[in-house]
């Protein structure tokens, strides 16, 4: 009988409490998927176990814990650095077509969202195809490839809550916006992301409402009103360590909280890996920016212009 390590964080996730209590339990391949926690943190091995083929059809996403080490970590963020600073004496805009979102912190330039970053960063792009991730890249399909310079390319997340951040948190929305916007239903489509940073509940971060992938059209164009805040009964923390893998599906409610926390302890970096499986479309210099980003962007301005 197959056997598999599964690491549970108890976390009141609907109280907003803290309880966290990372527990290792033993779960055997019989294992009932409805009596799982929606906290569970799965262990990635060489292919997706049957339960957690289960658990992420079921509620839309998964959690693999530790899939990164601590000096992987530190090798992206000090990519961003470097990147971010040839960007600064470049004075760039946008890359392929896709707009920086440039905040500042302490009265310096801070970019919080860098798309491609695969294709300014050797380090990254070699990264991203390690062996480890192979299974991951069976479940959205065999024979998937990352894209590199495909959609936004790798891209990565900066939150910070200091007073000049253009990025404190991110709204409520399904990844499909683009597809909803020229009237047609989203593809079943699977968001990889990486965390860098200890994530709890008063670090805010990333929330999903589970199931909700399961909606239909309708209610992933009016389920919830795109880019609002508020905090839905529904939804869950999803609480993570440096180095956890999170799966989810892009028809998912999902949004990102405002930290609690303000200045350094508040900064939140998630890193996201578009494994495609659809005809090759690459980007370069004469991209042009996609109409679905100023959508995104007119909805961001409305909401703060009328709350
Ligand atoms: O930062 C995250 O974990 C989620 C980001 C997100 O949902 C997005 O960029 O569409
Ligand atoms: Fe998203």
């Amino acid at each position: 009988m197959m056997t598999e390590l599964k690491t549970v964080t108890e976390t009141k996730a609907k109280t907003h409490t803290k309880t966290e209590v990372p527990v290792d339990v033993e779960v055997d391949g019989s294992v009932d998927v409805d009596a799982l926690p929606l906290t569970t943190r799965f262990t990635l091995g060489p292919r997706i176990t049957p339960v957690q083929r289960a658990f992420l059809k079921k509620h839309g996403f998964l959690v693999f814990a530790k899939v990164a080490s601590q000096s992987e970590v530190d090798m992206i963020a000090s990519e961003l650095d470097r990147i971010e600073r040839d960007f600064i004496s470049e004075g760039k805009k946008s890359v392929f077509g896709i707009p920086l979102f440039w905040g500042t912190r302490q009265n310096q330039p801070f970019l919080q969202r860098f798309p491609f970053t695969s294709v300014f960063s050797e380090k990254i792009r070699d990264f991203v195809r390690d062996d480890r991730f192979a299974p991951i890249r069976d479940l959205v399909g065999s024979g998937a490839r990352v894209g590199d310079r495909e959609k936004d390319g790798v891209v990565v997340n900066r939150y910070i809550n200091v007073p000049g951040s253009a990025y404190p948190r991110l709204g409520w929305h399904t990844d499909g916006l683009r597809d909803l916007f020229y009237l047609r239903m989203p593809k079943e489509m699977l968001n990889i992301g990486l965390h860098l940073d200890f994530c709890d509940e008063d670090q805010g971060g990333l929330r999903l409402i589970p199931g909700s992938h399961t909606q239909g059209f309708w209610g992933m164009c009016f389920g919830k009103i795109y880019y609002t805040n508020g905090v839905d009964e529904r939804e869950i923390t999803v609480v993570t360590e440096p180095g956890d893998l999170t799966v989810h599906d892009g028809r998912l409610w999902h949004r990102v909280e405002k930290s609690k926390r303000t200045g350094q302890a508040s900064l939140r970096r998630s890193m996201y890996v578009p494994y495609l499986t659809d005809a090759y479309q690459p980007k370069d210099d004469t991209s042009k920016t996609p109409l679905y980003h100023y959508a995104g962007a007119a909805l961001r301005f409305a909401k703060r212009i009328f709350g």
